[in-house]
């Protein structure tokens, strides 16, 4: 099933043609309303009126993350705030979160194409969609909530956590559709199991799950958990949030990326050279359609590669490959991104600490682990009570992350000069996690 049968299945000339046309239009967009792009296109020597092909995208400078901080809040918004009618933002605010804002049309579009991934996963208005993506200024939870609404699905805006009270809800309402992270979806499955549920009998019939890599491994203890369909879901909160690209229940072999709204491309993350199709490399997007925070070649650090073979479900959009790292230190943890600088920045504004730390990550049954070792300096143990103090540091680490960052950390003080020394550039995180 196809939600926009005519946009989703264009031939490609028709599909390129049309995207031309819109990027001509956000080029051009940008240029005279935002002074950032103004100055970077000015800077790489190029004009709105030399895009004359799409080859000629690869003119345009890139856009990073860096710059997106450089314009906190609201700096490369291309309208007047008068015109946003929301505000998502990722991760914390130590380290400058990245906030992106839409216009009510830019909410329509975003909602049709959630609408869209949902018809891929095979669901109508008839189901009952279990949303269990963190509603808030993550983009899982209102983003598929929208999306489920413009369906005319029946959504059940759970939220994140309190699974038993998830498990309760699975069986009472019935839910044929969950929406999670994977990691979510084998916790609540091992819950459900360890209340002495049987999970594989529940009414599901799919799961939509993205937010965080996962595997095909994953993929088939899922699916023999819960006795569903798994499929993948892509997105990210600079370029729309969920739903940039989704796999479909025909193909299950890559993710469709919504070519009429977004041009992917894949470059070399050292030297930022394209690379052909089927090569791994850095996803980059361009957005088509965004009025209140377009982009223009954005690097995702998401590594990944392009599959432009055509698919079985009658698409005729390019898929993705699953994203199989990043090309910077973000850390994706229990669906919350982390960079380690974030961690630092909290540290260092806490007294009694050495700037020596260590961050671990773990994969619990299921669930993501954040240990935080720090080094405490000399002085600490000069004063009168030891214990105490120790203690209250370690609270205020532990309340301090979780406060700006929004993840639960365990906090390991320890001596003075024990965490491993560096040479060369610090290899501050011990990734566990096999997935
Ligand atoms: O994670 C949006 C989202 C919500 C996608 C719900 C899918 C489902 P951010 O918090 O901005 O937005 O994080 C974006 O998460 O750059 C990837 O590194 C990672 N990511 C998202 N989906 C996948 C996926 C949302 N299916 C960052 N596989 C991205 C692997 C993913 N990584």
């Amino acid at each position: 099933m196809i939600f926009d049968e005519e946009f989703e299945t264009l031939p490609r000339e028709a599909l390129e043609a049309l995207q031309l046309k819109r990027l001509q239009q956000t080029v051009q967009r940008v240029y005279h309303t935002v002074g950032f792009y103004r100055r970077s296109f000015n800077d790489a020597d190029v004009t709105p009126d030399d895009i004359r092909t799409l080859g000629d995208l690869r003119r345009l400078p890139f856009t990073t993350k860096q710059d997106l901080r450089d314009n906190y809040p609201f700096g490369l918004f291309a309208v007047p705030m008068s015109s946003v009618v929301r505000l998502h933002a990722s991760s914390g605010t130590t380290g400058r979160a990245t906030v992106v804002g839409y216009t009510k049309r830019d909410i329509e579009i975003w909602s049709d194409l959630m609408a869209r991934c949902f018809v891929a996963a095979g669901l109508t208005k008839n189901d009952i969609i279990h949303n269990a993506y963190g509603y808030g200024l993550f983009t899982g939870g209102l983003g598929a909530h929208y999306g489920a609404e413009k369906l005319g699905a029946s959504v059940i805006p759970i939220s994140g956590g309190n699974t038993k009270r998830q498990i309760m809800i699975l069986q009472d309402f019935g839910p044929s559709a969950i929406c999670c992270t994977p990691s979510y979806a084998l916790n609540i499955a091992e819950q459900g199991q360890a209340m002495g549920i049987d999970m594989r009998s529940l009414k599901l019939r799919v799961g939509i799950f993205g937010a965080e890599p996962w595997s095909e491994e994953m993929r088939v203890q899922i699916e023999a958990a819960l006795n569903i369909q798994a499929l993948n879901i892509y997105g990210l909160s600079e370029v729309m949030g969920p739903g940039v690209a989704m796999e479909c229940l025909e193909g299950r072999e890559g993710m469709h990326i919504f070519e009429d709204f977004f041009i992917a491309e894949i470059i070399d993350p050292d030297t930022g050279a394209p690379m052909p199709h089927g090569a791994k490399g850095e996803l980059v997007f361009t957005t088509l359609s965004k009025e209140a925070f377009p982009l223009i070649r954005y690097r995702t650090r998401d590594i990944t590669s392009l599959i432009p073979a055509p698919c079985r479900c009658g698409r005729t959009l390019i898929r993705m490959d699953r994203v199989t790292g990043r090309s910077d230190d973000m850390l994706i943890i229990r669906g919350v991104n982390v960079f380690p600088s974030q961690i630092e920045a909290v540290l260092v504004g806490i007294e009694g600490l050495e700037p020596h730390y260590q961050i671990i990550v773990d994969r619990v049954n299921n669930l993501d682990t954040l240990e935080v070792q720090v080094e405490v300096n000399e002085k600490i143990f000069g004063g009168g009570d030891v214990i105490r103090v120790l203690q209250n540091t370690e609270k205020r680490i532990v309340k301090d992350i979780k406060d700006y960052l929004g993840v639960s950390a365990k906090v390991k003080l320890v001596e003075p000069k024990t965490l491993q020394r560096f040479e060369g550039k610090a290899s501050r995180v011990i990734d566990k996690r096999h997935i």
